[in-house]
């Protein structure tokens, strides 16, 4: 019989590209989707697998839909990616980001716990939670989280570590790096980059807007990423472990790359705007993934820095050129970026 898994969060980037992923092995997949006035499927579109899973309706506020999901699921995995995942809407919602992000891990686990206690268990932790350091950080670093977002993460992280030594569960935590992909939300800084360079280039706009263009961050592909959250439920022990390129570069050598490709020169457009300045910044990430390269054989470098700006930014020029926007709807739908402050 196929192996079944259940996939909070499936809507959004590692969701979308984990569901493909588990697909290509055989498994049955579920994920979970939040009722909207307009359900947000554009990314298993764009993955072309929305016919090939099952969408269970679901709120990580709502113990009883989680409840449900595990019953009518039934899964021998489950990956708990839902989370609110954006570090600036954090400092602008900090309640409903620990009840989202923080409580709502205590939820699904605790739900787990008394209905599915063998079912295997993935917590989608951040490497916000080590709060920044110019050395390559690891599974025992010292954790300083400098936003509501990192502190509702790291207690979710140490709920997990919790639950598995005091219950046994198969619970393992991915302490993953930045990763991003075509189908990257709009707001991370990454997507905002390629797209807006798209979008300058084909004549809808004329600058780009961002805050602080010398924080650093150790970015890999979101497709290459997965196979590790997949890999860590297939040992025979749960456990900790980094995920991380061990490279790391600015936000300004990521938008000079991606605006060279469009033949543009990235200072001729830029617009310093402090709005996206955070209260409290992480100004540098790089991370040591030994632990996982060991022991589970999980490559760090199959996508290089240079392929994933490029991989981005091609897509976005076929949107643009094509007048699309991000959700392949007409440009003159065009929703700006959803960030209340631009
Ligand atoms: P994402 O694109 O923002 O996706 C988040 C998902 O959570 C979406 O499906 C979203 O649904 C869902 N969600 C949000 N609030 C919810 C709620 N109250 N109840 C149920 N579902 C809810 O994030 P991602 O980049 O794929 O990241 C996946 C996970 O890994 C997140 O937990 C994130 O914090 C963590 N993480 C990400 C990175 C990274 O670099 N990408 C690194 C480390 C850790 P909608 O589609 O309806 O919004
Ligand atoms: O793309 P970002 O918003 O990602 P951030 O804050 O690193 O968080 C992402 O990675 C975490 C893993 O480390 C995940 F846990 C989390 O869920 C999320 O996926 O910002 C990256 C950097 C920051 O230093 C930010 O201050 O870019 C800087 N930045 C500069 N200008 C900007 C902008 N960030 C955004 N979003 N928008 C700007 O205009």
């Amino acid at each position: 019989m196929n192996r079944r898994a259940l996939i909070t969060g499936i809507t959004g980037q590692d969701g979308a590209y984990l569901a493909k992923f588990l697909l290509n092995k055989g498994y049955e997949v579920y994920g979970t989707f939040r009722r909207t006035s307009t359900p947000n499927l554009s990314r298993l579109n764009f993955l072309e697998i929305t016919d090939r899973v099952t969408l269970i309706p679901f709120d990580l506020l709502d113990q009883s839909s989680i409840i449900s999901c595990l019953d009518y699921s039934k899964p021998d995995e489950l990956y708990n990616l839902a989370a609110q995942s954006f570090v600036g809407a954090s400092f602008e919602q900090p309640i409903a980001t620990g009840e989202i992000t923080g409580l709502g891990l205590t939820r699904v686990l605790d739900t787990l716990k008394s209905l599915s206690p063998k079912t295997r268990f993935y917590q989608a932790s951040s490497s916000e939670m080590f709060g920044g350091s110019n050395k390559p950080l690891n599974e025992k670093s010292h954790f300083n989280p400098r936003s509501p977002y990192a502190a509702a993460k790291l207690y979710s992280h140490w709920v997990t570590v919790n639950y598995r030594e005091a219950y046994d569960l198969h619970a393992s935590s991915g302490i993953l790096f930045n990763h991003e992909s075509p189908i990257r939300g709009l707001e991370f800084v990454t997507r905002k980059i390629t797209y807006n360079a798209a979008l300058i280039k084909h004549g809808y706009k004329d600058k780009i807007y961002l805050g602080n263009v010398e924080a650093k961050r150790d970015w890999g592909f979101a497709g290459d990423y997965v196979e590790a959250m997949w890999l860590m439920l297939q040992q025979d022990n749960p456990d900790d472990y980094v995920i991380a390129t061990g490279n790391t570069y600015s936000v300004r050598d990521f938008a000079e790359k991606a605006f060279s490709y469009f033949n543009l020169n990235f200072d001729d457009y830029l617009e310093i705007d402090p709005r996206f300045f955070r209260p409290t910044e992480v100004e540098t990430l790089i991370g040591d993934s030994s632990k996982a390269e060991e022991q589970l054989g999980w490559n760090p470098t199959s996508t290089s820095f240079e392929e994933l700006v490029e991989m981005m930014c091609k897509s976005d020029d076929t949107l643009v050129s094509n007048g699309l926007d991000s959700d392949s709807r007409p440009i003159f739908n065009i929703k700006e970026i959803p960030h209340f402050k631009e």
